[in-house]
């Protein structure tokens, strides 16, 4: 396949314009100082583009995983996934290394805890105390966390609605929402459903049930033709959503900005740990995988990314790899030109246990807390945070701050305190877009890489099969 040249024909609509339109109209709207359910009602466009795109996630990652391993022989799926979890396995611990490096380099831990408190706007936080030894009686340990989280993100003072610290609704609510996310088991809404599948549990089903249409041969076609017809559908489906996409990112953006109570969090300490997580993030997703993409494949890996910029920009929005995997779909088949048989098994798996940002970021945002506690580390406990944040980032799902919410088991295997979460909530609305870009980047190179590295065995399925046409004919 000829390199194709990037240009905005591409795709039908930049998303960079809506999205810089939304930072606008956030700070053009923030004097009048919105409530908090004005802001709902506000954000519902962009509430409707994550439902939409979250609809497929199910029905695509089936299809294609379905498909992709009919389509391939068993030997041929069989290298491609080896060589896809060895491409995982290793970004995942250069990204955790980077973010130990960076956090030990810039230390933003430094200064008081309570120093922080004021800057984290953490007050806000002690008048829900009350609430919290309430929810405490009401609720087994391992959810009150969950509802730690949601409760405690600040919302803005003067729209803070009268009782919501006392309305069990909301509690019930943030639960229920969060209870998935805190199993650490990866769910995918159904269509249609408040429920959920295990993530990790459809991806080994599907794989197992394609690899046995595969070995059917004449026998398991018409199921083949089902799921690839069933590929094809859903793939316009998101060529459709695409266009709705521009509207859905500038109400996602506008309505997240409005929600934070006082962007001055960003200053101080804060602001320092929040610049870390950014350089990190950076260092990994502008150097480590372009580099490793251009010496596996020596392609120019800034045309390949410039073909994901509207999977990028989406994942920038939305906060939620899951969601995005529809466009990333799209950008690496129709830009990029990535054969299919590649990105059926490597995207629904990669966006599923590959998270090289969640990773980088739960073990940057440990030692953070570490430093933050004067709490030294020694070498073998900083192996544990690397170990336990891989995991963690295996086990988050691609849904807006599990990764914070996954955290949790890094601190506790070192023994730090899991409230001091809260010491970052503040930032964490921002840094969860920016660490869900660069998972969806490892992902989409990750697919790149990986049929760069299967093009023999693809070319002599293809050469079969054009042989066994002929024979035909
Ligand atoms: N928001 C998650 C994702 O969609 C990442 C995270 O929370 O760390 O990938």
């Amino acid at each position: 396949l000829k390199e194709k040249k990037f240009s905005l024909r591409h795709y039908p609509v930049s998303l960079l314009i809506p999205y810089f339109s939304g930072i606008i109209l956030a700070f053009a709207l923030r004097p009048y100082k919105m409530t908090y359910r004005q802001i709902k009602y506000f954000s519902f466009p962009g509430e409707l583009l994550m439902r939409m795109l979250q609809m497929l996630v199910l029905p695509l990652i089936v299809s294609s995983l379905v498909t992709g391993m009919a389509s391939l022989d068993g030997k041929a799926s069989g290298k491609m996934g080896l060589r896809a979890v060895v491409y995982y396995m290793m970004t995942t611990i250069i990204a955790v290394f980077i973010g130990i490096l960076m956090v030990i380099i810039i230390h933003p831990g430094k200064g008081s805890k309570d120093k922080l408190h004021r800057e984290g706007k953490i007050e806000q936080v002690q008048t829900t105390d009350a609430f919290m030894d309430l929810v405490r009686n009401m609720f087994p340990p391992n959810l009150v966390e969950a509802c730690f989280k949601q409760v405690r993100t600040p919302v803005p003072h003067a729209s803070m609605p009268e009782n919501v610290t006392g309305t069990l609704e909301n509690v019930t609510r943030t639960l229920r929402s969060l209870q998935e996310v805190l199993s650490f088991e990866e769910t995918i809404p159904i269509p249609g459903s408040a429920n959920g599948v295990n993530a990790l549990g459809l991806v080994v089903f599907s794989v197992c049930f394609g690899l046995v249409i595969g070995s059917m041969k004449q026998k398991g076609r018409a199921l083949q033709e089902f799921f690839s017809c069933l590929n094809e559908a859903i793939m316009r489906l998101v060529a459709i959503i695409i266009w709705y996409a521009p509207v859905g990112i500038l109400f996602l953006i506008a309505g997240k900005i409005l929600e934070m109570d006082d962007l001055a969090v960003m200053g101080g300490q804060l602001g320092m740990y929040t610049l870390t997580v950014i350089v990190g993030l950076l260092i990994h997703s502008l150097c480590v995988l372009p580099l490793l993409y251009f010496i596996v494949t020596h392609k120019n890996p800034w045309v390949f990314i410039a073909g994901l910029l509207q999977a990028l920009i989406t994942a920038l929005g939305t906060s939620s790899s899951s969601a995005t995997l529809p466009i990333t779909f799209r950008c690496l088949e129709e830009n990029n030109g990535v054969d299919r048989r590649v990105t059926r098994f490597v995207l629904p798996v990669g966006a599923t246990i590959n998270m090289d940002g969640t990773a980088l970021y739960e073990a940057l945002a440990a030692i953070f807390i570490a430093q933050v506690n004067n709490f030294e580390l020694d070498f073998g406990q900083i192996i544990t945070i690397s170990i336990t944040a891989t995991a963690a980032s295996i086990g988050a799902a691609g849904i807006p701050q599990a990764g914070l919410v996954t955290m949790m088991i890094v601190l506790t295997s070192v023994g730090l305190p899991t409230e001091d979460i809260t010491l970052i909530i503040a930032v964490d609305w921002f840094l969860d877009r920016l660490r869900t870009t660069t998972n969806v980047l490892g992902d989409s190179l990750g697919a790149g890489i990986v049929e760069h590295l299967s093009r023999h065995e693809l070319d002599a399925q293809d050469s079969e099969l054009g042989n066994s046409v002929i024979e035909e004919n």
